[in-house]
């Protein structure tokens, strides 16, 4: 087995940990609401080899599905890799033969073909179902009770596009998911593929449209009465990926776009706004209708937050001085030529949740993570882009109202999930995955969930749950509560 590289993709809460593993009541400081019953699962990328690139990137990594499941108060942390084809046919040749990044032309011949995604963004929970998914490919269905593969998801057949986004979207009304798939038709192709699923998890739509230029839509939104796809410039082009180069890069002076279209209505009657110039997304909050007025809530900033997507356009900017903010805009449907107005809602930062029942909807509160102006110290290193953030924020996109949760010195914090209370005058609780340094070591850290009331995160959290570990860096999460898991398609 060759070695990892030593870059900020392999070290820190990125280090490699490669452990499938079971352990039975975590110990647990403080005491889990009684409401918390059912699963919180997380994609957690973690290479099963050493990468064949010494400059290989952290979203490159096999998918691991990992679960915290809490019943009467306890708590089991599951571990596994998502055997996807890719994972199969390096575990047999015990190494890797996938080479870099979305780039199928720089891989080890003998996989010429074979299926290259990862599985290893987010995970999905529809029609009873559970699915490990990444943009590049289809989803793969994970048997939500033992972890295991049950194989690559393609509705009985009936999808055509060759990708699935990792970030489809759940109307809480009708139980619908909402999804697309850009690069539909291959490989830096055009197409986008929208698509809309019924609440028992069988295809209804799938219509394909193309987007201005070849980008990353990594998320979308959607409103009672939209689809909405925001495109920001970072391209792909097909030279560059077979000259061995990388599949993106953030072009600073292009526009942005916004298509918008009735959700239920044809692809023929999008339209596409212009966008405010070299600027980037990767996560809408929300959107939601207001009259003729449709608001999207997004994690903007300047340029994209990704250095290896900045450098491969020739951007010089270091991660700390890339200016952001949570952003709104707003269109008025109403006119003829509507344009965009953008207003700053909240401080910097990414990876939001929504309580599910506000998605598409007028919501009261959101919370996402961000960097706390007063910690001292550099970030705790890891997580997609290098660098863990430091603080939950909650924000009131109503009345502006900011509250923010640091967490200790040095440490990070991971994407949260929202657990619902039955009370409706309860907000609920967040948890989320806290590396906390061990002194005086300082690449040695412990993996803690906390669990924090979602009305009042200042307070700080109300139980801890230890796991004695240090875990890899998670991307994105899905709590499904344990009804929902009672019901699933899959049997244990
Ligand atoms: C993201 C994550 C990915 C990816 C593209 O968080 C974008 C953004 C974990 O993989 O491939
Ligand atoms: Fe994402």
């Amino acid at each position: 087995m060759g070695a990892f590289p030593n870059s900020i993709h392999f070290i820190g809460t990125n280090t490699p940990r490669r452990l499938e593993l079971s352990v039975r009541n975590l110990e647990v400081e403080g005491e889990i609401p009684a409401e918390i019953e059912g699963a919180f699962f997380r994609a957690v990328p973690d290479n099963a080899h050493a990468p064949m690139f010494e400059d290989d990137i952290a979203l490159n990594a096999d998918g691991m599905i990992a679960r915290f499941n809490f019943e009467k108060g306890a708590v089991d942390y599951d571990i596994r890799y998502v055997e996807t084809e890719r994972y199969k046919a390096e575990k047999d040749a015990r190494r890797a033969l996938f080479g870099r990044y979305r780039n199928p032309f720089t891989d080890d011949p003998s996989v010429e073909g074979v299926d290259r995604t990862l599985a290893n963004t987010t995970p999905v929970w529809h029609g009873g179902r559970l699915f490990m998914t990444k943009e590049d490919g289809r989803g793969y269905e994970i048997n939500p009770h033992t972890l295991e593969t049950v194989g690559k998801w393609d509705y009985y057949g009936a999808l055509k596009s060759e990708t699935f986004t990792a970030h489809p979207r759940v109307d809480p009304q009708t139980g619908e998911l909402f999804f697309f798939g850009y690069e539909a038709g291959g490989l830096c192709s055009l197409d986008i593929a929208y698509g809309i699923a019924d609440k028992d998890g069988n295809l209804t739509s799938e219509q394909w449209f193309k987007q201005p230029y070849c980008s990353t839509i990594h998320d979308f939104v959607i409103t009672e009465k939209y689809a909405i796809f925001p495109i920001f410039p970072t391209t792909a082009d097909l030279d560059r990926l077979k000259s061995g180069g990388a599949h993106w890069a953030h072009q600073q002076d292009l526009e942005s776009w916004v298509g918008i279209m009735p959700r239920y209505g044809k692809v023929e009657e999008m339209k596409w706004i212009k966008g405010p110039v070299g600027v980037s997304v990767f996560h809408e909050v929300n959107a939601y209708d207001d009259g003729d007025l449709v608001h999207i809530d997004l994690c903007l900033s300047e340029t994209n937050a990704f250095a290896f997507m900045r450098e491969a356009g020739g951007i010089d900017k270091p991660q700390q001085e890339i200016q952001g903010a949570l952003t709104r805009w707003t269109i008025d449907m109403s006119k003829a030529d509507p344009e965009i107005q953008e207003r700053p809602l909240g401080p910097p930062g990414d990876l939001p949740r929504l309580p599910d029942a506000d998605q598409g909807r007028p919501y009261r509160a959101a919370w996402y993570l961000s960097m706390n102006p007063e910690a001292k110290g550099p970030p705790l290193l890891g997580g997609p882009v290098g660098a863990n953030f430091n603080a939950l924020v909650r924000i009131e996109p109503g009345n502006g109202r900011v509250e923010m949760m640091a967490v200790p010195p040095g440490a990070g914090i991971s994407e949260p999930a929202h657990v619902p209370s039955s009370d409706s005058s309860h907000g609920g609780w967040l948890l989320s995955v806290v590396d906390i340094p061990n002194s005086p070591a300082p690449h040695d850290y412990s993996s803690e969930l906390w669990i924090v009331e979602a009305d009042n995160p200042a307070k700080g959290p109300i139980a801890k749950v230890k796991t004695g570990i240090a875990l890899r860096s998670q991307v994105h999460g899905a709590w499904v509560g344990r009804e929902r898991l009672n019901a699933s398609k899959v049997k244990p």
